[in-house]
């Protein structure tokens, strides 16, 4: 047994989560749908619960006792998500409402300002539409051109054609670290040192990576990161962009008013410094918090351990699944996590999460809002397992067990 999976124990953090003794359709429930978004331990449910019962206030602005410990328990966040991603400040940590905000804000402020016609931006084949569509608007709008790494059969970036997309034009590429879609671990570390060679700055969508794996934007070398807490165990509406000093602070504000201002006027008004430039308004306060929460509570359990856990859960289920008469598995790369995607010979998609629910398996069946990899594999959708750190192998045997049944049922 590996020195980080003898002290984790997957029975001790199901309790964490109240959720996991419900009752779906008469059984218990199989949450398997974390890609979509992760269940939440109690601890964060408290948190949210404890600033809306007895904080409630907002922050940046009172002198009194309420709006500064609001304001310390938001800026408190921000300190654990910089300590969480290591990054060397806690003004690189800008609160977003999402990955898909973040990568937004990027590209229509950092995108729209630094390219012009005749640029490039690549992305990868296996993004999600939140890392296709952005960049598409900004090629419209500057008439700069996207260029995409393409993928083998197994769900893996060809990095020989990546190296022959890059040049002097490539001005941004942004890719995901962990495939939704596919469970692919990209190499991304290898992806930013060549981009970096051109003179390109490196996005990473890190919105599965955050809940399998240790994140440490320094070692990375990424120039922007971006994240959702809802992944993480936290609460939806809050996201993360990380991004260098430098960039952040010549970005211009995609949005004015409070909050991001140091003075105005009717002729002029200057802006405040990082973090508040890019975070105009009342912002998230209670997901904030929650995500605070989140992070001590993955921080707690170790992503070292929930990583070692994972990739056995993924092993297990990969072998028990493939045993499934008729079944294909989408997405077979070599460095993977926590995503079963397959198809089942005669049965559509759809059909196998519906039957599943009637057993109280959740899945998700459909394009997982990456339609190009579905194109790429010829299929219209695929049913998803996504696996996390408080799914068991019983759970695994259920899934097999129930498709076994459901492809009877079908021929
Ligand atoms: N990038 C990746 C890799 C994702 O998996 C998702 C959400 C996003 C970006 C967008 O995140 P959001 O929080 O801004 O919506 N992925 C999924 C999924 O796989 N099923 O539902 C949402």
């Amino acid at each position: 047994m590996s020195e980080f999976l003898s002290n984790f124990d997957v029975d001790s953090v199901r309790e964490d989560f109240p959720i996991l003794e419900r009752e779906v359709r008469g059984k218990s429930l199989i949450y398997l749908d974390n890609a979509a978004t992760t269940l939440k331990p109690k601890m964060v449910a408290e948190a949210v619960y404890e600033h809306y019962l007895m904080g409630a206030s907002n922050v940046h602005r009172g002198v009194h006792q309420l709006s500064e410990d609001a304001t310390r328990l938001y800026e408190g966040s921000r300190e654990k998500v910089r300590k969480f991603l290591n990054a060397r400040r806690s003004e690189q940590v800008i609160f977003t409402s999402g990955t898909t905000a973040s990568i937004n804000l990027v590209a229509k402020s950092y995108g729209k300002s630094n390219l012009k016609e005749g640029d490039e931006i690549i992305i990868s084949q296996v993004e999600h539409h939140s890392n296709i569509v952005p960049w598409q608007m900004l090629c419209q709008e500057v008439g700069c051109t996207l260029k995409v790494i393409p993928m083998n059969a197994a769900g893996e970036l060809i990095i020989e054609e990546y190296e022959k997309l890059l040049s002097e034009r490539t001005k941004i590429v942004s890719v995901v670290y962990i495939s939704n879609a596919l469970g692919t671990i990209n190499p991304v570390k290898t992806i930013t040192e060549m981009a970096h060679k051109h003179g390109a700055v490196v996005l990473l969508d890190a919105a599965q990576a955050v809940a399998h794996t240790p994140i440490d934007v320094q070692s990375l070398d990424c120039d922007f990161l971006a994240f959702s807490s809802h992944k993480l165990f936290g609460p939806t509406g809050v996201g993360v962009l990380y991004g260098r000093t430098e960039l952040l602070a010549k970005m211009p504000p995609l949005m004015g008013g409070g909050d991001m201002i140091e003075t105005v006027t009717f002729e002029k008004s200057t802006y405040a410094k990082l973090p508040n430039l890019h975070e105009a308004g009342t912002p998230n306060i209670a997901g904030v918090i929650g995500l605070g929460a989140a992070v001590d509570f993955v921080t707690g359990v170790g992503l070292k351990q929930i990583a070692a856990y994972e990739d056995r859960l993924l092993e297990y289920g990969t072998k028990k699944l493939i045993e499934v008469e008729g079944l294909k598995l989408i997405g077979t790369a070599e460095n993977k996590a926590s995503v079963l995607a397959f198809t089942l010979d005669g049965v559509h998609p759809h059909d196998i999460g519906s039957v599943l629910d009637m057993d109280g398996i959740a899945v998700r069946a459909g394009h997982h809002c990456a339609q190009p990899v579905m194109q790429f594999y010829g299929v219209p959708a695929t049913a998803r397992a996504s696996l996390s750190l408080y799914n068991k192998k019983e759970e695994i045997d259920k899934l097999a067990e129930s498709l076994t049944k459901l492809r009877e049922m079908f021929i």
